[in-house]
């Protein structure tokens, strides 16, 4: 899955697709490099990033998810808000990647009367105080417990078994050292029977264990991807896709 953020603060890509016709050349170069599918953000879920209306929201997305979407390019729709996530279905998007798991008011009967991939992200508390000390019993158990409760409540609500995916949602709520738990165990988090997408591209954690910059974490980001496939990861969001792609071409050869 690659990455792309139509907004001007993203903590990695932030500012350098606002013009509809770079995103548009991002997303092709994406595809290009291996990527399957591209997930299309139009408001920023780091650390402190300040809330966005649906208007400004969509405002971002308009132009550009009609286009990918009549070039035949797989889209998700990276958003947390009900409202976005029709417009964007009614557009033609492929899945809907919420890091709230649906849980905005009415997100689950946008998800269920649609025949969209959904991902079901864990996450503690909200950008703005979400990295206020987390605290967990046991990190692993907690998010897995969340993940089975949001897919149950998703089935429940008529989204079919094969179009739920989840996700532990690295760095939302989550220190460094539950980061890393849950990178060690990923293996017991796709025994929920669901496939397990992992977004690892150039967060933080990468910079606290190697001490480099956001644009200096391709290396680690590449490791990392590495790691959560050979951990049973189905799905990984990258932002740099050449570069994880060669790893797991790597990967496969010597697996198979
Ligand atoms: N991480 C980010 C955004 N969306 N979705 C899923 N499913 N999993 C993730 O780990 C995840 C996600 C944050 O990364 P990014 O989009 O690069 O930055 P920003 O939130 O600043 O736009």
């Amino acid at each position: 899955m690659g990455i792309l953020n139509i907004t001007p603060d993203s903590f990695s890509d932030g500012g350098r697709y606002l013009d509809t016709s770079l995103a548009i050349a991002r997303a092709k170069t994406m595809l290009d490099e291996g990527a399957d599918i591209i997930d299309v953000g139009g408001e920023s879920t780091r650390p402190n990033a300040p809330a966005v209306s649906e208007n400004e929201e969509w405002k971002r997305l308009v132009s550009v998810l009609p286009q990918l979407v009549s070039l035949g390019i797989p889209v998700s729709i990276d958003t947390r808000k009900t409202t976005i996530m029709r417009l964007a279905v009614e557009h033609g998007v492929d899945m809907i990647n919420d890091v709230g798991a649906l849980e905005d008011a009415g997100a689950m009967d946008v998800a269920a009367s649609s025949k969209v991939a959904v991902c079901l992200m864990h996450k503690k508390g909200n950008p703005d105080n979400m990295q206020h000390n987390p605290d967990y019993a046991n990190v692993l158990d907690e998010v897995s417990t969340y993940l089975e409760r949001r897919a149950h409540i998703a089935l429940q609500a008529g989204v079919s078994r094969d179009r739920i995916v989840i996700d532990p949602g690295f760095g939302f709520g989550k220190t460094l050292d539950h980061n890393l738990d849950l990178l060690k165990k990923l293996r017991q988090l796709t025994l929920l029977g669901f496939p397990v997408l992992v977004g690892l591209s150039r967060k933080s954690m990468l910079g606290m264990l190697t001490g480099e910059i956001v644009e200096n974490r391709i290396h680690a980001s590449v490791a990392a991807a590495l790691l959560a496939v050979q951990k049973g990861a189905a799905i990984v969001r990258v932002h740099d896709v050449k570069a994880t792609k060669d790893a797991l071409t790597i990967l496969t050869a010597v697996e198979q």
